[in-house]
């Protein structure tokens, strides 16, 4: 199936860490050149050499704040310098910001969620139409979350942003059709990553806690699935995946093993 994305051009918003970095190694090791965003450019650079040792020809990176359109266009701007098509999108930069009720929530973590997970994707998108309607075939990826199916106390403003990416993919898959271009969401549950220490801002006590006892999934499950989403033949659109580790049969019911 990898063989499918030998030589395409994928770019990955939020690839510094988590499922974005999975997701650059895996595509790289498929064989496919990439454009990666993020604002920790370092971090970027790191992830962009492992994407080569894998095996991708080239793995471009640039500072990308999905939250500012004048840093979304600067980077589509660099995009275009690079390849007048793209492949594959995957709008996967995004987060939490604290698990407050509504009674206490912090308007900057509202809006830093909001723009995100939710303006973020329709300005990167909106910015990278033209090289992916002009491409027939290609795919735009979101990364939404089982956030955006159920809600959950705490989550108001992440489980709103997330069903927004959810009802974004959804309106796009009906205004792209009969272009050729795909749209689809992979929505995760519990998965390891720096997710819950951006969410408890540098706590990493808490976040650990969040996995107490759980096996749950990892970035290279998530990248593997993008892979395979994206690795479909043209006339396979796949519209919505909802990935879960085994011990979380729902969002509250999660299976915790005791401590040894
Ligand atoms: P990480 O915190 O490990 O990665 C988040 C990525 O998003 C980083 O690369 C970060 O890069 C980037 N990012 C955040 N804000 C911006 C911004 N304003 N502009 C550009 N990039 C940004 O978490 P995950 O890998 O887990 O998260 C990836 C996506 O998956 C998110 O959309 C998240 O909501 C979603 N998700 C996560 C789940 C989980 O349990 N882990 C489950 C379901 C969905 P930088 O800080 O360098 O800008
Ligand atoms: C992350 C999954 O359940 O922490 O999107 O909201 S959850």
């Amino acid at each position: 199936m990898s063989s499918r994305l030998k030589d395409k051009w994928v770019l990955i918003t939020g690839a510094s860490s988590g499922f974005g970095a999975a997701a650059a190694r895996t595509f790289g090791g498929a064989g496919a050149r990439l454009l990666l965003g993020a604002r920790r450019v370092d971090r970027l650079k790191a992830v962009a050499e492992e994407a080569q040792q894998m095996g991708s020809p080239v793995a471009h990176v640039h500072a990308l704040d999905v939250s500012n359109t004048r840093s979304v266009e600067e980077f589509l701007q660099w995009t275009r310098g690079h390849t007048d098509r793209l492949d594959v999108l995957i709008n996967n930069a995004g987060g939490a910001l604290g698990i407050d009720s509504v009674a206490t929530g912090k308007d900057e973590d509202w809006e830093t969620m909001m723009q995100t997970n939710v303006l973020g994707v329709l300005r990167v998108t909106r910015s990278a139409l033209p090289l992916l309607t002009s491409n027939p075939g290609s795919v735009i990826l979101n990364v939404g979350s089982i956030a955006g199916h159920v809600a959950y106390e705490g989550g108001a403003a992440y489980c709103a942003a997330k069903a927004g990416e959810l009802q974004i993919t959804r309106a796009l898959r009906l205004e792209l059709n009969g272009t050729g271009v795909r749209v689809g969401t992979l929505d995760p549950g519990l998965a390891e990553t720096e997710f819950s220490v951006v969410r408890f801002k540098g706590d990493r006590a808490r976040a650990a806690k969040v996995y107490e006892g759980v096996e749950p999934l990892t970035a290279d499950d998530i990248a593997e699935a993008l892979l395979w989403m994206a690795s479909r033949p043209a006339h396979v659109n796949i519209d919505e995946m909802i990935i879960k580790c085994t011990d979380q049969a729902a969002i509250h019911k999660v299976n915790r093993r005791p401590k040894a």
